[in-house]
């Protein structure tokens, strides 16, 4: 597995730009909360560092996964936001309920990206267990929340 050879916290310093005048959104889904709070934690912390300021971060919560297309897609249409972060969590369960979940969030985000012209960032684990999510949740795999910021803020410096 990709991640398991790879921290999703380290990156490198391409394309690291100055983003204190940015305004991010970051859109979280309230299913499996442990893991996406985790999330949360790691792409907040990881815009600060690299300069954005608290109140150009705002932070808006959905109920699960699915509607994270269009939370981001309510912050995409906002002018003075320039980036906009998907934080989610689906774990495999026992029926196609994953399959579905997890095509509607990588299509729907990718979609919200392209209409609006804007980067939006698709920061959502697909692991088949809780264990495998909280690896990658500040875990020993490195934290995709931060993944999501330094992606972010990537796109901004395109
Ligand atoms: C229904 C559901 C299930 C079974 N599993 C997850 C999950 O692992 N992660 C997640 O973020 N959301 C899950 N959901 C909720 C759906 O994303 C969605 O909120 C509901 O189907 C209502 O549209």
């Amino acid at each position: 597995m990709a991640t398991a050879l790879k921290s999703l916290s380290a990156h490198s310093s391409k394309n690291i730009q100055d983003i204190s005048s940015k305004k991010f959104a970051i859109v979280v889904s309230e299913w499996n909360e442990e893991v996406t709070e985790a999330l949360y934690s790691g792409a907040y912390q990881t815009l600060i560092e690299h300069g954005a300021k608290k109140e150009n971060i705002i932070r808006k919560n959905v109920p699960g996964s699915f509607e994270l297309t269009l939370g981001a897609q309510w912050c995409a249409q906002d002018d003075t936001i320039d980036a906009v972060l998907c934080l989610g969590c689906v774990i495999q369960g026992e029926t196609r309920h994953f399959d579905f979940i997890c095509d509607a969030v990588a299509h729907g985000i990718t979609n919200v990206g392209l209409k609006y012209n804007k980067p939006v960032i698709f920061g959502v684990l697909t692991p088949d267990t809780q264990k495998q999510a909280m690896d990658r949740a500040g875990g020993k795999h490195g934290n995709k929340g931060d993944e999501a910021a330094i992606t972010a803020i990537k796109m901004l410096g395109f």
